[in-house]
């Protein structure tokens, strides 16, 4: 690590203690960026990398809300303004108990090199609550929502800062959101994407995550002369983004062996396909926080508070969350013949993890490039609100599939550029970072 990048980490750290995720995608993005910064120092001069992991405004809010007996409750709620050079910030909201400061940081860090790759014209940002969405009733929901965005409201719009969905946030969320954003600015517009279909949503957006995921492991996969066809799939999570992996790799001829939540995991040895997907859905409409439900349904065996990653699989897809796969686990999947792990969730292999492919030299892509497609699909959604119409659904597919196969060819051209062939970490966060970077330029001392 050069003495550049030791300081700039150590100066992250010192700034901003007790962060530690934040801490590790700096550090992830830096340690590549060593190839770019050697090669233009301009960029060293004009202090962006400095600039870059400086929010450029951070909101942070009281919400309190009363539940079905009457007892009042009050969270915590967050908006990060991470980088608006390329376009208005964009990305998701999440809401779970373990939403910190630190973790929207470093959410809305990675969203930024990751809207710059998707070629859209967004920006980055991220927010969220500790609200825990477990066991709340639909009122509930909707009053914490209404709640949320009463704050909200005043620091977001279409061509100022458009929210989406992240854990905890799906299309019932949104609607709620949508609701009181409209009821105090007497605005229909496109500020949040996933929207319901009737009312301004696109179609795909949903499967958008999976769907883009799969389309680059299948574009990785074929740099070795394979296919997702006959594969053996392990897919971690059980949310939105787990779902549409299941479902397109299924239709991709693979097969999804596991599922997974904060409980454990199931094995399903005759793959999860068909109407066991479709249950994925009542599994997490359920707010259960479990899987363990689906292994009484299908009689497959639940291996309680273990991951997934110790079944041979040639595929890994971790879709559920950050640090969900360490260095045990990697080194596991790689004793065991797995020849391509894609990220669906956003950093959920450790630093060690992916020093453990490298090192084995496995195909490995960050969830910054491999997730993409969900965030993309948002960028078509904005576009057909600015444009007033609804594409058909082959259309959004047809976009998004040339959206991650134009990702994944950015990351193997600039891996290449750079000297680290078959590095798709570096060819992400140097791809991603250069529009970015020379955008801030442009535009002088932004
Ligand atoms: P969902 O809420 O639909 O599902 C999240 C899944 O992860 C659930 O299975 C959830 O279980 C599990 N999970 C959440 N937190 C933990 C935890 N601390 N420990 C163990 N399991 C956990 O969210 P999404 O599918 O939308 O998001 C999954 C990942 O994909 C996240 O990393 C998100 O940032 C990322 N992502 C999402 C995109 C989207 O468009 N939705 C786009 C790009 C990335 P439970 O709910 O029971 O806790
Ligand atoms: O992490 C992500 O890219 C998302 N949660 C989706 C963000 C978006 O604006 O669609």
């Amino acid at each position: 690590m050069s003495e550049y990048v030791r300081n700039l980490i150590a100066q992250v750290k010192a700034k901003n203690p007790a962060e530690p995720e934040f801490h590790q995608a700096v550090q992830e993005v830096a340690e590549s960026l060593e190839l770019v910064l050697a090669r233009h120092p301009e960029y060293r001069t004009a202090k962006i990398l400095e600039r870059m992991v400086e929010p450029e405004r951070v909101v942070m809010f009281r919400v309190p809300w009363q539940d079905d007996q009457g007892e009042f409750h009050i969270n915590r709620g967050f908006r990060i303004q991470m980088n608006s050079a390329i376009g208005p910030y964009k990305g998701g909201l999440r809401f779970h108990p373990s939403v910190t400061l630190g973790i929207l940081k470093f959410l809305a860090f990675e969203q930024v090199f990751k809207n710059s790759l998707t070629s859209l014209p967004m920006g980055g940002g991220k927010g969220g609550s500790d609200f825990d969405p477990k066991g709340k009733s639909d009122a509930e929901v909707m009053r914490f929502c209404q709640s949320f965005m009463t704050e909200l409201y005043r620091h977001i719009g279409p061509d100022v800062d458009v929210p989406a969905g992240d854990i905890g946030v799906g299309g019932r969320e949104i609607g709620f959101l949508f609701g009181q954003y409209k009821r105090l600015t007497r605005e229909f517009g496109g500020v949040l994407t996933g929207k319901g279909l009737n009312w301004g949503g696109s179609l795909i957006r949903p499967e958008a995550t999976g769907f883009g995921a799969t389309y680059f492991a299948e574009e990785m996969l074929k740099t070795k002369g394979m296919s997702m066809s006959g594969m053996r799939v392990a897919i971690s999570g059980f949310g939105n983004v787990a779902w549409g992996a299941a479902l397109k790799v299924t239709q991709l001829g693979g097969k999804v062996v596991t599922l997974s939540g904060p409980d454990g995991f199931v094995y399903d040895e005759n793959g999860i396909s068909g109407e066991k997907i479709e249950y994925m859905l009542e599994l997490r409409a359920g707010a259960m926080d479990a899987v363990k439900p689906y292994s009484d349904k299908f009689k497959v065996p639940f291996y309680a508070g273990k991951r997934a990653w110790q079944i041979p699989v040639d595929v890994a897809m971790p879709c559920a969350t950050q640090n969900e796969l360490d260095e045990n686990d990697a080194r596991e999947l790689v004793k065991n013949g797995c020849k391509c792990v894609c990220e669906g969730a956003n950093m959920p292999s450790t630093l060690a993890a992916v020093k453990v492919f490298e090192e084995a030299k496995i195909l490995f892509s960050p969830g910054k490039a491999s997730n993409a497609g969900g965030v993309a699909t948002s960028g078509l959604e904005m576009s057909q609100n600015s444009m007033r119409l609804n594409w058909p659904a082959e259309e959004v597919d047809r976009r998004l599939h040339q959206i991650m196969s134009s990702i994944h060819k950015m990351c193997v051209e600039t891996a290449e550029q750079y000297g680290t062939p078959g590095n798709y970490v570096n060819g992400a966060n140097i791809a991603g970072f250069l529009k970015v970077a020379n955008a801030m330029m442009d535009q002088g001392l932004v």
